[in-house]
């Protein structure tokens, strides 16, 4: 009898819809869900597990929230989409302009893809210009423009990331350390009346999580300014996660456009991205940089979005900040317990533990540490009941479902998985 594996391999590429789900970072294969509620998971085996990659961020108040379920079931049984303007849009985008200053205009579409990749279209399309620049390590998306890595050398001109992706379009996108202030001034004081914008995660979560170091979005800020670039922020992972207004409210920066995904949609297909009134109505209608979506707005995801919104007021963030630094501390305590060394980098509810003894401030930091022991480490906590990030470079992230006891439960099977390594 074929497993749900070999049944998926034979009908879609990898089995898998997304290549981050196929274990190829840390080896074996994929595990088939098929039910989740709070924060625990269900396989077709009826192996339960404590989840931390809870989608991969959107569901930050747990699988199967009774508010969200509720609502989702409701806006179901009166028609799934209507390809027309529709009242719960609205009332999504004024939640998000009511959180995010700065955020006069808010467009949704249906994944971070699309946010990012019309985030840079508007900025390109309001400077006339046609170069980026993107951070090392940082990930947006499989959008062309930024599927593209560090060029050799002193070189910051992209390279190609992926096969499919026309060099000179690559060239157009430069590629700069994280953290690394020195390098975006070199670059804008050559080239920079011929860049657009730089898009940034202004938490990196997609190399592990790797905080700005103090200073740095404000630097970013101050140099796209004097360079008239546009400064985008791709808060499809901490928007609304790290605090009620994401990072740029963390960090207290301001940009030109954000881009927002993940708890927006509250597990539904939803993301988005925002600006002034001034340049997002620079968008088609009104404006003549074009952007669609035939599922754009989905009543259903605005619902669930709207739902997950509300639910986090801040009484939700305190505990989001109480379980994860439980957590944190906890892993840290078995680590040192065993004599392995471990350097936890936690931005509120989204962490990475990178088995390395030095701090983890850019992409060479995170590529230095020890993924093969990660590999393990994620192998014996999940025979243990935890299922987390399959790939090293991820974040893990905590809900407002998870418990303390389950939080104790995560520690005390990473104290005894430690112990192994
Ligand atoms: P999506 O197109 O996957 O909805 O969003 C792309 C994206 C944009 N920006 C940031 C900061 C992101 O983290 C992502 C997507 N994140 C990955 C994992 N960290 C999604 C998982 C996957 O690719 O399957």
């Amino acid at each position: 009898m074929p497993t749900p594996f070999e049944r998926a391999c034979e009908v879609i590429p990898g089995g898998v819809n997304s290549p981050v789900r196929a274990f190829r970072g840390v080896g074996g294969t994929p595990i088939f869900f098929e039910s989740g509620s709070g924060a625990e998971i269900l396989d077709v085996e009826g192996g339960r597990y404590i989840d931390y990659v809870g989608s991969w961020g959107p569901l930050i108040v747990g699988h199967a929230h009774p508010r969200v379920v509720a609502a989702v079931q409701d806006q179901a049984a009166k028609g799934t989409s209507f390809g027309a303007p529709c009242e719960l849009e609205t009332a999504l985008a004024s939640r998000v302009c009511a959180r995010v200053d700065g955020c006069e205009r808010v467009r949704f579409v249906s994944s971070g893809t699309e946010a990012t990749m019309s985030a840079i279209r508007l900025a390109r399309g309001a400077t006339g210009r046609d170069e980026l620049v993107k951070i090392e390590g940082c990930y947006h998306g499989h959008v062309d423009s930024l599927l593209v890595q560090a060029g050799s050398g002193l070189l910051t001109l992209g390279i190609p990331g992926s096969p499919g992706v026309p060099e000179p379009l690559a060239k157009l996108t430069h590629v700069v350390p994280f953290n690394d202030v020195a390098a975006v001034e070199a670059l804008f004081a050559t080239r920079g009346d011929r860049i657009a914008g730089i898009i940034v995660e202004p938490i990196a979560g997609n190399m592990g999580v790797i905080p700005p170091q103090p200073g740095y979005l404000a630097a970013l800020r101050e140099i796209t300014k004097r360079h008239s670039a546009l400064l985008i922020l791709d808060e499809v992972m901490t928007g609304f996660r790290v605090s009620p207004g994401g990072a740029q409210q963390l960090y207290d920066v301001k940009p030109d456009v954000s881009c927002f995904g993940k708890v927006i949609g509250g597990g539904l297909p939803a993301a988005a991205y925002a600006g002034s009134a001034e340049l997002m109505e620079q968008m088609a209608p009104n404006g003549p940089i074009y952007q669609a979506g035939t599922l754009s707005g989905n009543p259903l995801a605005m619902r669930a979005g709207i739902e997950t919104l509300d639910l986090l007021d801040d009484a939700a963030y305190a505990t989001l900040e109480r379980r994860a630094a439980q957590l944190e501390h906890g892993l840290a305590a078995a680590a040192s317990a065993a004599s392995i060394p471990l350097t936890i980098n936690r931005v509120g509810s989204m962490l990475t533990a990178f088995f390395y003894d030095q701090p983890v401030r850019d992409f060479g930091g995170a590529t230095a540490a020890d993924s093969e022991r990660y590999a393990k480490f994620f192998h014996g906590m999940l025979k243990r009941g935890i299922y987390l990030a399959p790939s090293a470079f991820e974040a893990a992230f905590v809900s407002t479902a998870h418990g303390e006891q389950q939080i104790e439960r995560t520690i005390e099977a990473a104290a005894e998985v430690m112990a192994t390594l």
